[in-house]
């Protein structure tokens, strides 16, 4: 852990947000479609261009009990059918591994929801913002700036990543703009059909 994290440390380059080395995932908006409300609205938008809409990068701990995995991620500005761009969302493959965000720079929220969907907030994430994730919690990530949005994600590196549960019935709740204000929303009140 010590050296990713000097690694990480020397790599990361605070101006542009990136990391000079290490692997990158990067997600573009037709990986996405079924996330959003309103998938025509999507489709829409693909016939002219299938932009990146977030990209995580991250050097790979050695993954031995008790190290930590910290990723950055960048998530751009956009909105697609009335919702901000966001990120998948899941819940830890270990479902009791919590997760830190440390909000570098923009601005956004993220979207928390327990495991069975009861306990459901948006918490802001931006620049010089933290976000604690506990386990049994999905959470997506959401900018609502006009900036791309970074941040550290630091979690358990045995905590894996579950999208298949989200995958199949979503986040209850969306996050729309109303009175130009980001404001949490039961999904089947803002999407009947979604
Ligand atoms: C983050 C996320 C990152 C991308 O590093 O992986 O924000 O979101 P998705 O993984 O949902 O596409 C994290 O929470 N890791 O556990
Ligand atoms: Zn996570």
């Amino acid at each position: 852990m010590l050296e990713q994290f000097k690694e990480l440390a020397a790599a990361y380059c605070p101006e542009s947000a990136t990391l000079s080395r290490g692997s990158t995932v990067e997600r573009r908006l037709s990986q996405l479609r079924d996330v959003f409300g309103d998938p025509a609205a999507v489709d829409l938008l693909l016939e002219r261009d299938d932009p990146v809409l977030y990209r995580v990068m991250a050097i790979e701990p050695a993954d031995g009990p008790g190290d930590l995995h910290l990723g950055l991620g960048i998530l751009y500005p956009g909105k697609v059918g009335g919702e901000y761009f966001l990120t998948k969302g899941h819940l830890h493959t270990t479902r009791e591994a919590a997760e830190v965000y440390i909000g570098l720079a923009g601005d956004g929220v993220m979207l928390l929801e327990d495991e069975a969907g009861g306990n459901v907030r948006m918490e802001p994430l931006g620049s010089g913002k933290l976000v604690y994730v506990p386990g049994h919690t999905a959470h997506r990530t959401i900018n609502t700036g006009s900036e791309p949005l970074t941040y550290f994600g630091v979690y358990p590196a045995n905590a894996g990543h579950d999208y298949g549960a989200i995958a199949e019935r979503n986040f209850t709740h969306v996050v729309i703009e109303i009175d130009g204000q980001p404001t949490l929303r039961k999904r089947k009140d803002v999407f009947p059909n979604g």
